[in-house]
């Protein structure tokens, strides 16, 4: 039976039989060491019989092998324990050779070679482990939102209308009709609120970004959440906390070889997020930095980078909410804030100096809607299967959504959300 390459220790002595790629083949002058790599791990083997010799110098290295052999303690193996007295069965056919050494420990190929070899370059162990933490990281997310009674969810991808705003949607022709890909399960996540009260996505979820940037990407993961019976944004931020530390500790948990091999810092999450409002934080911005950001709509990513700076100084979080965004910059669901309406009851967070999560709560009355839509010069047609939520009575309600691969960039120090993506979709890249 095959056992893994993290069993062989409990083995020492046995015969056992392991399964992989050749990670490495290494001849010297009378032995050779091969290493195979399995899901787990690396093991090394230790080839003297000429015979295996000869032929594992035939054997290109990422070629699928079978082994049988002793494992056997040697202090000077990687791990303490090699596979001595092999006999080696090759799987698959002579590998071709890979576009850079995978058996190097640190990567040197540039980022659109790894991507172009995708098939391949994920292989490396230090390529992969992003998306060992991103594994985990949902799994975090999953178990914060069933400890907090939210079920899970699936909409459409393919929708009738935009939701987040008209100008970065993909449209499709949908057997003659106009169809575009879902920008966000806004509408639906918020419809189901009408049914669960409490629900969560995890789903693909489309931006036709025109920019070449290093934190945008034309398809991400989306992990939703929408919730009835709110006060206001701060019991969504709440949730929204929940899940952070559930994800963190998760991906302590679930995948520390990753984080380990990557050297990633983990963050503490604060028991409560720091938040300042968006005119505090403009305030703040022209009292600190010189510049007057006073009058924009929206932050610039500079002045999110030094927001998140004066957290880490002022509060000891690498987190930060900023709250009541301007009207003007959020979508028309938005609630706006009571007594200064200019402001809405919406916020974002803000990890390690760019924007993780945006959410707040949302209009809920379906009179409201329709004078939002009509304030923007919409009208309510194209929206009526979601508008009839409102009209059959909802809660007062809010929600948010959470970016994973940013996430994980963000955790890992990636300089490009690329490295945190597999096979990405962007302006230049529909392929592999
Ligand atoms: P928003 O459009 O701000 O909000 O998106 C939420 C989060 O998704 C991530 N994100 C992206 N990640 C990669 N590439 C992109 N092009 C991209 N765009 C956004 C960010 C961002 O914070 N419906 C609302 C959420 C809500 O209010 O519930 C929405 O989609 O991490």
């Amino acid at each position: 039976m095959r056992i893994l390459s993290s069993q062989v220790s409990k083995h020492v002595g046995d015969e056992v039989t392991l399964a992989g790629w050749l990670h490495r083949v290494r001849p010297l002058k009378s032995v050779t060491f091969a290493v195979l790599r399995d899901r787990d791990g690396l093991v090394q083997v230790v080839a003297a019989d000429p015979e295996l010799v000869t032929r594992l110098a035939d054997l290109p290295e990422e070629t699928v092998v079978e082994v049988v052999g002793t494992a056997t303690a040697n202090v000077q193996a990687p791990g303490g324990v090699e596979i001595t007295s092999p006999s080696v069965r090759a799987l698959s056919e002579p590998a071709l050779t890979p576009p850079f050494d995978l058996y190097r420990p640190v990567v040197t190929a540039a980022l659109p070679t790894v991507l172009d070899n995708a098939a391949v370059a994920l292989r490396h162990p230090r390529l992969r482990a992003p998306f060992e933490i991103t594994a985990a990281s949902v799994a975090g997310f999953r178990r914060a939102l069933e400890r907090l009674d939210f079920t899970e969810v699936h909409t459409p991808k393919v929708v009738s209308s935009a939701t987040e705003s008209g100008a970065n949607v993909f449209a499709l022709d949908w057997f003659g009709r106009k169809a575009y890909l879902a920008q966000s399960p806004q509408f639906y996540k918020q419809t189901m609120v009408g049914v669960f009260e409490r629900v969560y996505e995890v789903g693909p979820v489309f931006r036709a970004e025109p920019h070449d940037t290093a934190r945008h990407l034309a398809q991400y993961t989306s992990l939703d959440a929408e919730m009835g019976f709110v006060t206001d944004h701060r019991d969504v931020m709440a949730v929204v906390r929940e899940a952070v530390a559930d994800m963190v500790a998760s991906v302590a948990e679930r995948a520390s070889a990753a984080v380990d091999l990557l050297g990633v810092r983990l963050p503490d999450v604060p028991r409560e997020i720091p938040a300042i409002h968006f005119a505090d934080a403009q305030e703040l911005l022209a009292r600190e930095t010189g510049e007057d950001p006073r009058g924009e709509p929206d932050l610039a990513p500079a002045h999110e980078r030094w927001l998140c700076e004066w957290a880490l100084r002022e509060h000891g979080s690498e987190f930060l909410f900023v709250t009541g965004y301007p009207m003007v910059k959020r979508p028309f669901y938005t609630h706006p804030e009571p007594g200064r309406p200019e402001y809405s009851n919406s916020f974002d967070l803000l990890f390690r100096g760019l924007e993780l999560v945006t959410g707040g709560q949302r209009l809920h009355r379906h009179s409201d809607y329709l004078a939002a839509l009509e304030a923007r010069g919409e009208s309510p047609g194209p929206y009526a299967g979601y508008l009839a939520a409102f009209a059959h009575g909802m809660p007062p309600h809010g929600g948010f959504a959470l970016g994973l691969e940013r996430f994980v960039a963000r955790l890992t120090g990636a300089d490009n959300i690329r490295w945190t993506t597999l096979f990405p979709r962007d302006l230049h890249r529909l392929a592999p």
